[in-house]
């Protein structure tokens, strides 16, 4: 599938290990452990209900390959100690369960997103101590299909993220754990991974890769790289800085927001946070090659992943809570939410945030997994209500009220505040004149109250309760097949 086709997509993101057993046991899972929990692949096929029924319709999973264990900080279950790329990792089930998860996520109509590492290997060093020069010794011949020293650059660990060429060629990890960072200046080796993503992309039916560390690697290496994949390539580049960011648009299909997702956690995670911030926030669609028009292709929008504290753990106000959550699903770029998020989870800084979904028994009674239907459905409804929702860009309305933010991506006007569940007033929105056609009844899809604007088009003023976000679009774009509200 192209960046296009997955313009109109909503991706849920699993890490294999945590989200669902085999069999429907539900044995126990201590996050601090650093260990395989026994989550596979066929858990998730016999998930995917779970995950289609709050309106996703695509699945990341996290990296497949064999990863090394044992290591100072644990086992990789969470798959991104890379040791064989060209070895499937048995602990979460067999290249037969693979393919059969690809099959079940096909017959669906959803996408298969595929997380991969090719910056860098894990290697647990064979020397104990690190030397006088600060080297380790390495049985790199463990390490496939590369397996000598020379395939990997210099050792050296990253020591100043503002010298490029040292981010790019020194490596990620620590003492603990380095993380033998692969030589993309060699042509050879770069071939071999060309070969090795165009071929699992085939093997496993995958529609689009989520590529790690992409900052990590020359920008000149991605061209070729995602040529090679066929498919849409999202990439991760962990950066505030959104020209830095930004600048990797076009070397991938798309990137990650997080410049964004500072702004996002800033402005909802206490009363007092920052929501001008997020106005720039869609920064990155300026930088974009094609200009914001494309926007929708470029980025994707998320409020957790697996490397970040999870929201929940920084405010306990489930109205806060609720407006962060909206923010992806009603702005620019392809909304992303992270499993667990929907069951309240509230894990800490990594390995905390990776929590056993089993543990939740998968309710769907509870009220994130209401709101995430809610979102989903709004979202589908103004894709499908207006030709250019996904091309953007989102527009911001000021307000007077500083505890508020209105945002525009006709035909939705989203209404965040960050005032909290236990705020002392009522905050207030007003429409401006002009925004919708005179007298048009808005509903908000969260609450399924109506609201409908003057004879202007706008200037109605609308207040929240108890905190809460309100997402309006027209009564009319409401579908009687469901979704949202009533029609
Ligand atoms: C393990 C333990 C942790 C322990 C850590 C040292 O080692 O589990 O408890 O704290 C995998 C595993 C992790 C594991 C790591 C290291 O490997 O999942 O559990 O941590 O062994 C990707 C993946 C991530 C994965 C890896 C490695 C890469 O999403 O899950 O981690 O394959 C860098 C990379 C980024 C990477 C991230 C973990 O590290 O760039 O691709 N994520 C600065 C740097 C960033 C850097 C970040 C964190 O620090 O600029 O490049 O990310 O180290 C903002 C700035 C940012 C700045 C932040 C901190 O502040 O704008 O630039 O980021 O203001
Ligand atoms: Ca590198």
């Amino acid at each position: 599938a192209t960046a296009a086709d997955w313009s109109t997509r909503m991706i849920y993101q699993v890490v294999t290990d945590r989200f669902a057993l085999s069999d429907n046991s539900s044995s126990a899972c201590d996050t601090s452990n650093r260990t395989y929990c026994g989550g596979s692949w066929v858990g998730i096929i016999n998930h995917l209900d779970y995950i289609q029924n709050m309106g996703f319709d695509a699945v990341w999973i996290s990296p497949i390959v064999e990863n090394v264990d044992g290591t100072g900080y644990g086992d990789g279950y969470h798959g991104y100690w890379s040791r064989d790329i060209d070895t499937v990792s048995t602990r979460f089930g067999s290249t037969d369960d693979l393919k059969a998860l690809s099959t079940a996520i096909h017959e669906r109509g959803m996408y298969f997103m595929l997380d991969i590492v090719i910056n860098h290997f894990a290697g647990v060093p064979t020397n104990d101590t690190v030397s006088q020069d600060n080297l380790f010794t390495f049985d790199y011949s463990e390490l496939l299909p590369f397996g000598t020293e020379a395939e990997f650059h210099t050792q050296c660990f990253i020591s100043d993220y503002t010298n490029q060429t040292n981010v790019e060629q020194c490596w990620l990890g620590d003492k603990v754990l380095p993380l033998p960072d692969i030589d993309t200046e060699d042509d050879a080796v770069v071939a071999t991974l060309n070969a090795w993503i165009k071929n699992i992309v085939a093997e496993y039916g995958i529609d689009g890769v989520r590529i790690d560390t992409v900052k990590h690697i020359r920008h000149d290496f991605w061209s070729n790289f995602t040529a090679s994949a066929g498919v849409f390539t999202l990439g991760e580049v962990l950066s505030e800085n959104a020209t830095y960011a930004g600048s990797y648009i076009g070397a991938v299909d798309a990137v990650l927001d997080y410049p964004s997702w500072y702004n996002l956690v800033g402005a909802f995670n206490d009363s007092l946070g920052n929501l001008s911030a997020l106005e720039n926030s869609p920064a990155l669609a300026s930088l974009a090659p094609d200009g914001p028009s494309s926007i929708a292709l470029l980025t994707a929008t998320f409020l957790e992943n697996h490397d970040q504290p999870r929201f929940a753990s920084y405010t306990s106000d489930s109205a806060l809570t609720k407006n962060a959550m909206t923010w992806p699903f009603v702005t620019d770029g392809i909304p992303i939410m992270y499993y667990g998020q929907e069951q309240g989870y509230a894990g800490g800084a990594d390995p905390y945030n990776r929590e056993a979904l089993w543990l939740s028994g998968y309710m769907t009674d509870k009220p994130l997994v209401a709101h995430a239907q809610s979102l989903t459905a709004v979202r589908k409804l103004a894709i499908a209500g207006n030709a250019s929702f996904l091309t953007g860009p989102a527009r911001w309305i000021s307000q007077a009220d500083p505890s508020t933010l209105m945002l525009s991506k006709l035909p939705l006007t989203t209404l965040l505040t960050n005032i909290g569940t236990m705020g002392t007033r009522a905050p207030t929105w007003s429409i401006p004149a002009g925004l919708y056609a005179p007298n048009t009844t808005l509903v908000d899809a969260l609450a399924c109250k109506t609201v409908t604007v003057d004879g202007q088009g706008g200037a109605t003023v609308v207040t929240a309760e108890a905190g809460l976000p309100q997402v309006l679009i027209p009564a009319s774009m409401l579908s009687k097949a469901g979704g949202a509200c009533p029609a």
